[in-house]
């Protein structure tokens, strides 16, 4: 005889498992024992939130959902945020709900809540099993939905009464592992057509997206852009797939590219909030894209594409590549295209060295930035979250392989960032060793799961977070004005919605275990604390670097999260 709780956890191990992040209590306690007795590895977390960043991001990192595990009522709901941050960043995740057990529901049951109800709007699949012997069914189901066609969440709701629920081990639906999803091959005539039309092209673009790097298409869009010498620009997460570094890279003329551009080809890419929705006067009002996405719901998402190819974007870069190359297409080094790119990349480029160089106390972002990106590995994890910090940071520190840029994303999400920082540290742990992870986050951003540093710590995970602290949400103030601010009246009526308290000492938060961190207001002081905590490899750091209170991105051209659209 087996329970519930045993079918559920070999059920998981069955379907290839490896990770639960999770919090347990009433009716998961055992529910994780038995998941640890079945060989998967758990981690316990300080809020359920984090804990489903983290499964999700392990999802992104390795195609392989993670289970989150949590208790019923308000567990779930916790889950709930990160529900919906998977289903948008179309990440894979698993999340496992205990609930009441099924002759206390509508009676006022302990944490009772309608959990599948709930969970429907934020996944693919949300299920109650029947019966304890119908789990394995289930947990197939939800493996396979979660990871084929469009990644997403999936949750199973597991009441009391089916966790311990006994079978005769013969009764026990038998399931055989869920394969990795099918590859998507693309329409050759639409290959052809897509071929035809870069090759008319006078300014053809090529925007790379978090999809490229999900979809494992690195070599294909490698190979497409160094034998064609395109232009490319990849969104925050799309970063790495081409290495920031490339030549062709034009990140540093992004708006110019956008508006200039008349052929644009699309790899995995949305054109969402993001994208400017591919709108005028962000983009060429005739512009024509080339759209490639696993998801056929997606194709003329927002804007009409002149060729909208369902695939893998491998396979699909393949095969443009491969028609390309046949006809020998490649774009001339001197046309003007390109070298107005390179002018306007220049400029651009000269005015962050200006700002970057600017070194007095207290610092800018643009200097905090530099001096970082000047002592980490090239190869690091960067995991980043917070407003100017994620938006200025991302264009200074670089990413030169997939997979190695995890932010607020589609969402724009605060509070994701330690969560995916434990993920990529375990994924490092597991496939490169050496390889660190950094966790960039603002101050504001670090408070949403700022406890997870316990969990860092209790699982041994060097994870480096570097605190940007401004004193504030977007901006904040300086210690004597925010003196006199709250000594103006009542603080719940004078202090700024967008302040924090000054000069918190958020380093700090590793003396609870003993260690040292590190509060630095100069580049000098940033690049020893870098430098001292990459020698250390089983424990987190926190570097809080105290910058301009008032500190602002440089001028922008377009105020594009409120500009009017349609
Ligand atoms: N709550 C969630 C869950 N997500 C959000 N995006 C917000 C609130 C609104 N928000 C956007 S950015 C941000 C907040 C609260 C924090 C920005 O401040 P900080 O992290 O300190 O970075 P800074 O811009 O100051 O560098």
């Amino acid at each position: 005889m087996k329970n519930g709780n045993q079918i559920t956890a070999e059920a998981l191990k069955e379907q290839g498992i490896e990770y639960v992040f999770g919090i347990i209590g009433h009716p998961v306690i055992d529910l994780a024992m038995f998941m640890q007795m079945a060989g998967l590895q758990y981690l316990g977390f300080r809020n359920e939130q984090a804990a489903c960043y983290a499964a999700q991001a392990y999802g992104y990192l390795t195609r392989k959902p993670a289970v989150v595990l949590c208790v019923s009522g308000p567990g779930l709901l916790h889950v709930i945020g990160g529900m919906a941050n998977a289903q948008v960043n179309c990440w894979p995740v698993i999340v496992i709900g205990g609930s009441c057990p099924q002759d206390h529901e509508g009676i006022g049951g302990f944490q009772e809540w309608p959990q599948v109800e709930s969970s429907k709007p934020h996944c693919k699949y949300a299920a109650r099993p029947p019966s304890a012997k119908l789990i394995p069914l289930h947990v197939e189901k939800a493996v396979r939905l979660c990871t084929y066609g469009r990644p997403g969440a999936a949750y199973l709701d597991l009441p009391a009464t089916i966790l311990t629920q006994s079978v005769d081990e013969e009764h026990i639906y038998k399931v055989a592992r869920c394969p990795p999803p099918p590859l998507i091959f693309p329409d050759h005539q639409l290959l052809e057509k897509a071929a035809n039309l870069l090759m008319q092209a006078r300014k053809p673009l090529l925007i790379v997206g978090k999809g490229a790097a999900y979809g494992r298409a690195e070599t294909e869009i490698r190979n497409l852009v160094y034998s064609t010498g395109i232009p490319f620009l990849p969104t925050p997460m799309g970063k790495g797939v081409v290495p920031d570094t490339d030549e062709r890279c034009v990140s540093s003329a992004r708006t110019y590219a956008l508006q200039q551009s008349d052929v644009i080809l699309l790899l995995g890419a949305r054109l969402n909030w993001m994208l400017h929705f591919g709108h005028s006067p962000r983009f060429q009002s005739d512009v024509k894209v080339i759209q490639v996405d696993l998801c056929p719901e997606e194709l003329h998402n927002s804007v009409s594409s002149a060729v909208a190819i369902q695939s893998d974007i491998s396979t699909a870069a393949h095969g443009i590549f491969t028609i390309l190359k046949k006809y020998k297409w490649s774009i001339d080094k001197n046309n003007s295209w390109w070298k107005n790119l390179l002018t306007k990349s220049d400029k651009n480029k000269a005015i962050v060295r200006k700002l970057s160089m600017d070194v007095s106390v207290p610092l800018n972002y643009y200097a905090a930035f530099k001096h970082i990106q000047d002592v980490i590995p090239p190869d690091c994890i960067i995991c980043s979250e917070g407003a100017n910090t994620m938006d200025i940071g991302k264009t200074i520190l670089l990413n030169n392989e997939p997979r190695h840029r995890l932010d607020a994303g589609t969402f724009g999400t605060m509070g994701v960032g330690l969560g995916f920082a434990i993920a990529a540290a375990l994924y490092c742990k597991n496939n490169a060793p050496t390889k660190r992870v950094l966790c960039v986050e603002g101050d504001s951003a670090f408070g949403f799961s700022g406890m997870e540093i316990e969990t860092m710590i209790r699982y041994k995970l060097p994870i480096i977070i570097i605190i940007i602290n401004n004193n504030g949400i977007y901006n904040g103030f300086d210690s004597e004005t925010f003196r006199q601010i709250q000594a103006s009246g009542e603080p719940t009526l004078v202090t700024p919605p967008n302040s924090l308290t000054s000069e918190t000492h958020y380093e700090k938060m590793l003396e609870m275990f003993g260690r040292k961190g590190y509060f630095c207001t100069s580049v000098q002081d940033i690049q020893r604390a870098i430098k001292t905590c990459l020698q250390v490899n089983d424990s987190p750091s926190i570097i809080n670097i105290m910058i301009d209170p008032q500190a602002d991105r440089k001028e922008q051209k377009f105020n594009w999260l409120t500009e009017s659209k349609l």
